[in-house]
C-alpha cells in the first residue's frame, strides 16, 4: 500500500527553492534510502504525523531527544509556564544552574558543566579545551563515528600507516584535518600503534562510547577500559562524546554502564528535552580553563536559554524519578524492557525468513544490519546490505513505521510507546522481511 505524500512532495519541492536540499540537516533529505521525506505537521506521544495525514510510530525521536515520548503534558506545561516569563535574557539565571546541578548528580565526573546550543558546539569546545589544557594539537577520532560537523572532526582515515586525518568535507583545510588521526572502533592495537608513534603530541581521544552514527556498534568488552588506560599512560585527555548515548543506554550514560570515566564528557539531544542544548563537561581542574574561570574562550547568545534549559530540567527529573515502591520498575528499567521486546519480536520475524541478521541494543537504542557478519566498527557496518535495509526501511514506512532513513543511524524508544505500539511494530516489520526476501529474488 503506497504511502500518500502528495503534500510533502509539494511542500519539498518549495523548500528546496529556499533551503539547500530543501531540509536543515542533511539525514532529513532521505538521501540515504531515497523517496521523498514525510513533512511532519504535529507528534504526540510516540506518534508523528505528516501533512498529508499519515500517522507514523516514530523510533527517531528527533535523533535522541525525545525520551519521553512527543509533547510529553509536564514537559509542555512547564514550558507554558517558562514561556510567561519571556523566552532569553542573555544573562545569568538559576535554571542553568539547576540543569548543571542535575547533569552532575546523574554524570558525578561532570563536576563543572558549560551549556551550549548543540551537539556539535560542545564537541568543538571541549576539542579546544584539550589542546589548551594539554597545550598538545593531535586529536584521535574512530571511523563511523560522529561528533557534528566542525572542521577537526569532519576528518577521515588518510592513507598511510600513520592514519593522519584527510578532510571528510570539502572546506576543511588539510592543515586542520592533518591534526586528526582517525582509527577503528574496537581495535585497540591500532590505537595503541598511534599512541606509540606520536603519543606526546595527542591532547585528546574523543569517542562514542557507544556508537550511534555508523549503525548502533557497542564497544568490544573491556576496550573502553583499555582505551581509558591508553590515554593515562600518555597524558591524553579522554572525551566521552555521549551527545547521543548519554541518558540513552542508561541514566547515568555510558560511563555508568562500562564504570569508566572519562576526562570530559559532551551532551546533547536528551538534556534540551527537544528544544536546542548541549553541554559539555568534566573534571574541574580541567573545567576551570573555560572562560571567564580561565584563558579558553567560548561563548553563545542563547546557551543556557531558559526555555531549553525548562524542557532539559523537566526531562532529567521524570526520567531520574525514583519509583514509589522499590519493587516497582524505574523509567530505565521499563524502557529497557521495551526495547528488548522490540528486538526479539522483530528477530524472530527475520528468522522465519530466514535471514541471518546483525541486532544490537542498549538500553533504548537499538539497531538492525543486514549482515551475516559480526558489526563491530566502520568497515563491517558498511559490508551490509544497504539495500535490503532500504527496501526494509520504506516497506515499514508505508505501514506507518518511522525508523532512521539510513543504515548508518540508530532506532530510538520513548518511554510511552504502547505494547500495541510495540505488536504493530512487530506485525509491520514481517510484512517488511517480506519484502526483502523479493528484494533478494529479484538480484
Ligand atoms: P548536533 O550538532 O546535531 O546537535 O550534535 C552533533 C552530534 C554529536 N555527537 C553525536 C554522537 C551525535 O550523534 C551528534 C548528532 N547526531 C545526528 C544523528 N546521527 C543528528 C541528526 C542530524 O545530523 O540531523
Amino acid at each position: 500500500m503506497a504511502l500518500n505524500l502528495d503534500r510533502s512532495v509539494q511542500a519539498f519541492e518549495e523548500a528546496k527553492k529556499f533551503i539547500p536540499g530543501g531540509v536543515n540537516s542533511p539525514v532529513r533529505s532521505f538521501r540515504g534510502v531515497g523517496g521523498t521525506p514525510p513533512f511532519i505537521a504535529k507528534a504526540s506521544g510516540s506518534k508523528i504525523i505528516d501533512i498529508d495525514g499519515n500517522e507514523y510510530i516514530d523510533y527517531v525521536g528527533s535523533w535522541g531527544p525525545m525520551i519521553l515520548g512527543h509533547a510529553h503534558p509536564k514537559v509542555t506545561a512547564a514550558l507554558q509556564q517558562a514561556l510567561l516569563n519571556g523566552t532569553s535574557y542573555g544573562a545569568p539565571t538559576e535554571l542553568e544552574t539547576e540543569l548543571a546541578k542535575l547533569i552532575n548528580e546523574l554524570m558525578p565526573s561532570m563536576e563543572l558543566v558549560r551549556m551550549v546550543n548543540s551537539g556539535t558546539e560542545a564537541t568543538m569546545s571541549v576539542l579546544r579545551l584539550a589542546r589548551a589544557y594539554t597545550k598538545r594539537n593531535k586529536i584521535v577520532k574512530f571511523a563511523g563515528c560522529y561528533h557534528g560537523h566542525h572542521d577537526s572532526l569532519l576528518v577521515k582515515a588518510g592513507s598511510g600507516a600513520t592514519t593522519l586525518g584527510v578532510p571528510d568535507s570539502p572546506g576543511v583545510p588539510e592543515s586542520i584535518a592533518g591534526n586528526t588521526l582517525t582509527v577503528a572502533y574496537n581495535d585497540i592495537a591500532e590505537l595503541e600503534s598511534v599512541f606509540a608513534q606520536c603519543g606526546q603530541e595527542i591532547a585528546a581521544v574523543i569517542i562514542e562510547p557507544v556508537a550511534g552514527n555508523m549503525g548502533l556498534v557497542l564497544p568490544k568488552q573491556g576496550y573502553l577500559r583499555q582505551v581509558r588506560d591508553l590515554t593515562k599512560k600518555y597524558g591524553a585527555l579522554l572525551i566521552f562524546d555521549e551527545v547521543m548515548c548519554g541518558f540513552r543506554v542508561a541514566l547515568g550514560g555510558a560511563q555508568a554502564v562500562y564504570g569508566v570515566w572519562p576526562d570530559l564528557t559532551c551532551l546533547g539531544k536528551v538534556i534540551g528535552g527537544g528544544l536546542p542544548v548541549g553541554a559539555y563537561g568534566g573534571r574541574r581542574e580541567i573545567m576551570e580553563y573555560i572562560a571567564p574561570a580561565g584563558p579558553v574562550y567560548q561563548a553563545g547568545t542563547l546557551s543556557g536559554n531558559p526555555l531549553a534549559m525548562t524542557a532539559g530540567i523537566t526531562t532529567l527529573k521524570l526520567i531520574s524519578e525514583i519509583p514509589e515502591t522499590p519493587r516497582e520498575p524505574d523509567f530505565y528499567q521499563k524502557i529497557t524492557v521495551k526495547t528488548k521486546q522490540l528486538c526479539q519480536g522483530i528477530q524472530e520475524q527475520a528468522t522465519k525468513f530466514g535471514f541471518n541478521l546483525q541486532f544490537h541494543q542498549a538500553g533504548s537504542m537499538f539497531g538492525l544490519f543486514f549482515s551475516d557478519q559480526p558489526v563491530v566498527d566502520y568497515e563491517s557496518a558498511k559490508q551490509s546490505d544497504v539495500g535490503a535495509f532500504n527496501t526494509y526501511f520504506h516497506a515499514m514506512l508505508e505501514q506507518g513505521i518511522y525508523l532512521a532513513p539510513s543504515q548508518f543511524e540508530a532506532a530510538f524508544m520513548s518511554g510511552v510507546h504502547t505494547d500495541e505500539d510495540i505488536t504493530a511494530t512487530v506485525a509491520a516489520s514481517a510484512y517488511a522481511f517480506g519484502k526483502v526476501a523479493e528484494y533478494y529474488k529479484s538480484r
